[in-house]
């Protein structure tokens, strides 16, 4: 499966709701770009295990670049400009990642999208993202531009209620989710990532995702 499946895949577009789509195979031609720009931004801001407000520390492992770099602790969820464990900014986005989060925003309808943050999440297999929305931007009408990178993944694409039954998509390297307008505020999760090996990634999926902040 996977990168065979997914070069077959290219060009295609999965709707998942009124402005929520799926771009498959999107940032393949992006790939290596985006992989090197990684290894700089987790180079400055290496990958950690964030702590929630709860006390809980999360399964995936998070960085970020850009002007602003969403973080957690025990005081809560926010963007700051400033990396907490190094006091330094994140590094700003690398070569290729602005023109792929504008050119996929405006493929899915979302002309002149300049976003401002890049969360980088880290899932090794069997890690999950339980079900939540994404409320500590500012602008909640943007699009968030998420790049799947890496092990396979299935999506949980919800509803605006916590309780209305999520759909399952798959998600391969390259593929590319935009969703902003009436479905920004839509409940999301990752299943737990199956065991495997991706032969650029190793085992490991990678997401970035794009947002507006401010
Ligand atoms: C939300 N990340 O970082 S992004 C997150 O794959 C996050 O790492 C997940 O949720 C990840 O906050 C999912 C992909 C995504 C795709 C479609 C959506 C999120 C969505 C549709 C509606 C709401
Ligand atoms: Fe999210």
């Amino acid at each position: 499966m996977s990168d065979l499946f997914a070069a077959s895949m290219a060009g295609q577009h999965t709707h998942l709701a009124a402005q929520a789509g799926v771009l498959h195979g999107f940032a393949l031609p992006f790939a290596e770009a985006l992989l090197a720009g990684i290894d700089a931004a987790l180079a400055a801001a290496p990958l950690r295990h964030l702590v929630t407000p709860g006390g809980h520390v999360m399964q995936v492992a998070m960085s970020n670049c850009g002007g602003f770099g969403w973080v957690s602790d025990r005081r809560g969820y926010r963007y700051d400009r400033l990396d907490p464990q190094t006091g330094q900014p994140w590094l700003a986005f690398p070569e290729g990642f602005l023109q792929l989060a504008g050119k996929a925003a405006a493929a899915a309808g979302f002309a002149g999208y300049v976003p401002d943050a890049c969360l980088i999440n880290r899932y090794a297999p069997g890690t999950r993202l339980s079900l939540h929305q994404d409320r500590d931007e500012d602008d909640r009408v943007a699009p968030i531009v998420s790049v799947s990178l890496g092990l396979p993944a299935t999506f949980l694409f919800g509803g605006l209620a916590r309780g209305d039954k999520p759909v399952r998509v798959p998600l391969l390297h390259g593929d590319v989710v935009v969703w902003g307008g009436v479905d920004r505020m839509r409940f999301h999760g990752v299943l737990p990532v199956m065991p495997g090996r991706h032969p650029q990634l190793g085992a490991q999926r990678i997401n970035l995702t794009f947002r507006k902040v401010r």
